[in-house]
């Protein structure tokens, strides 16, 4: 379908969205931030003219070309996992929103669709934006989403299958009686947006919507007995000062006693509750774990889980507008982010594409309930090829051992690392409060005593450039009596300047008594993403090698600590490319 048609009819975006690129200061922190997405007036409607291969991934999501953000509305439906995400059908920055559609039975080949929702309506005739599925009793699915109006206001519409027998929900028909939800008075119409998943309580469906009052960031709260007359609560589920816009913000169940996934609506003794949002100040995510009152419309974090700038965090790298859904087919509740580019605009456009979505994670509450835990979908696994196997290998001072036999450019490495001894651990100095910061000033060349040890990933054969994914752990004088530092450093990742190369980095709070501590990395080309300590700290960093590339690319382990590490057990496989994106005939 062209759906280039119904975009040529609405030049008036461009001219909005160039008036509500607004940069503000940010309180305290003193720094001004540009809101919202770049806008490139001058790309946003070039189609690629080729595709560069160099740096695309192998198993990550990815469509054929352009600019891909935020995933929306992931569900599953008669027997097909669907996901939507935000994509520019006519070039590779952002601009021309649509909803993207693609299925899949397995999570890990795709096939594309039609664009599933795009601009015809004076409800969304500028713009349509994020939102979430709710599947209502009866297998029947229901989309919210974020239209820009012909008065460029956020307003909530609905879509539903306009032909429910298809598996595939190829068309959506969105009705007339849109939009649903209107900011009304007190509420900023430009901030105003990401509907979240509906939950069922009390006779009634309720959702969040993202806003924010001034410097406050809000989750209003709605509620409907029908799905189309909804009711603003009083006040917002929850809200906290200083942190600025709240886009897509998720909110859903936990169970306190296993790893299994809730549905959206499950409540009770054995359930605590997860606020996600994302800020728009930082672009970073942050969540809470805490107590949902149902009967008093409040969520309220446990005092374990820092409410702000400095929360938790699914991910400390490129991750961001991320959703959860329910997938009922393996009781699990799923993870997906955005990873966007870090190179610049220019390269973007000569590449033709920018954006992947990250793979699949599981997502559950960790047992002592103070963080979550999340790990890569098991059916990744089935793309593993050619496996390298170690164990009981040593790593000394300076030492860098290669893992040989795989392509290291495409490849997925579990490793279980074990040390002897913290007694001679570096002092951790309690100014230390970001780890980032942390990491840039320890880097994996910075000589430390438990660490710095961890897998170069994306290497070239003489390390004039690689990424450290790594570990360095300091003696602290609080009752933890440690502080793991993991790092995800991008500064020597490519000989190219002018990109984006954090020292992405997480503090990891895990248990050493058994002197041990894992690390998982999925390497694909232009993106590491790596879970520390079965999944208690996660980070995506995007790179663009010039040298370790395609089949000129390393993998290596390394030490960079007085004390002697051991490779308890090392596995690392080959990654097998899934069907990525075919559109479905
Ligand atoms: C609805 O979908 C079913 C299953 O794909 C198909 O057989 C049927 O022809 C479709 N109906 C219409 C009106 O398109
Ligand atoms: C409403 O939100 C927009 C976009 O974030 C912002 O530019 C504007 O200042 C806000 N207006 C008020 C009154 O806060
Ligand atoms: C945190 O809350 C728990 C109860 O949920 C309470 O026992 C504990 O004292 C509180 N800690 C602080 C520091 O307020
Ligand atoms: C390990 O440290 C040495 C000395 O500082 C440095 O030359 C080397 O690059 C470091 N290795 C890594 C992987 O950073
Ligand atoms: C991803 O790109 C980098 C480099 O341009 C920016 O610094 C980040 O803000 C951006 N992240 C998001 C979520 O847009």
């Amino acid at each position: 379908m062209d759906v280039s048609r119904f975009l040529r009819k609405s030049p008036a975006l461009v001219f909005y969205l160039l008036l509500v690129i607004v940069a503000f200061d940010f309180g305290d922190e003193n720094c001004a931030v540009e809101a919202r997405h770049k806008v490139y007036p001058e790309y946003q409607s070039l189609p690629a003219v080729s595709v560069k291969y160099a740096h695309r991934t192998g198993y990550h999501f990815q469509p054929p070309k352009h600019w891909i953000n935020d995933p929306n509305g992931p569900m599953h439906y008669k027997g097909w996992y669907h996901l939507f995400y935000q994509y520019n059908p006519k070039g590779a920055v952002w601009g021309n929103i649509v909803w993207a559609h693609s299925v899949s039975k397995d999570l890990v080949n795709w096939r594309a669709l039609p664009p599933a929702i795009y601009p015809t309506k004076p409800f969304d005739i500028n713009g349509c934006w994020s939102g979430s599925a709710t599947v209502l009793p009866g297998n029947r699915p229901i989309i919210l989403y974020t239209g820009i109006d012909t008065k460029n206001h956020q307003v909530q519409n609905y879509a539903v299958p306009a032909n429910a027998s298809d598996p595939y929900l190829r068309e959506w028909t969105k009705p007339d009686n849109n939009p649903i939800v209107d900011p009304g008075p007190g509420v900023n119409a430009s901030a105003f947006r990401d509907p979240t998943t509906a939950w069922f309580e009390d006779g009634h469906w309720k959702i969040l919507v993202g806003s924010r009052r001034k410097h406050r960031g809000m989750a209003y709260l709605y509620r409907s007995r029908d799905f189309i007359h909804w009711t603003k609560a009083k006040h917002p589920l929850h809200s906290a000062p200083k942190t600025g816009m709240w886009e897509c913000p998720d909110f859903f169940p936990v169970s306190k006693n296993n790893a299994n996934g809730l549905d959206t609506s499950a409540l009770g003794q054995g359930v605590k509750h997860v606020l996600k949002v994302s800020l728009d100040l930082t672009r970073y995510e942050y969540y809470t774990i805490g107590t949902y009152h149902p009967d008093k419309d409040r969520y309220m974090p446990d005092n374990t889980s820092a409410d702000g700038w400095s929360g938790l965090r699914y991910d400390y790298g490129n991750f961001y507008a991320s959703k959860t859904f329910f997938d009922p087919v393996k009781n699990r509740r799923l993870l997906w982010g955005w990873a966007n580019e870090s190179d610049a605009v220019q390269s973007d456009v000569q590449k033709g594409w920018a954006g992947i979505q990250t793979i699949p994670r599981k997502i559950w509450l960790d047992s002592y309930g103070k963080q979550l835990l999340q790990w890569p979908v098991e059916e990744l696994e089935t793309l593993r090829g050619q496996n390298v196997h170690m164990s009981s290998v040593k790593l000394n001072n300076g030492e860098h051992v290669e893992i040989k036999g795989i392509t290291a450019a495409q490849a997925d490495v579990d490793v279980v690392f074990s040390f002897s001894s913290l007694d001679g651990a570096e002092q951790f100095d309690s100014s230390w409060l970001n780890a980032q910061d942390l990491c840039g000033l320890k880097g994996s060349g910075v000589p430390g005593n438990v660490g710095p040890f961890g897998l170069l990933t994306l290497a070239s054969e003489h390390l004039e450039e690689f990424t450290p994914v790594f570990f360095r752990i300091f003696k602290a004088d609080d009752q933890n009596k440690h502080k793991v530092l993991m790092c995800s450093d991008a500064r020597s990742s490519s000989l190219k300047s002018g990109i984006y190369k954090p020292s992405f980095a997480g503090f990891v709070d895990v248990d050493l008594s058994d002197g041990k501590i894992s690390l998982r990395s999925l390497i694909d080309h232009s993106v590491v993403e790596s879970f520390g300590a079965g999944g208690k700290t996660c980070i995506t960093s995007r790179v663009y090698p010039t040298l370790a590339l395609l089949g000129n690319a390393r993998l290596f382990t390394f030490n960079n600590g007085t004390q002697t590490i051991t490779i308890e057990t090392l596995d690392a496989w080959s990654m097998n490319r899934p069907v990525m994106n075919q559109a479905l005939e």
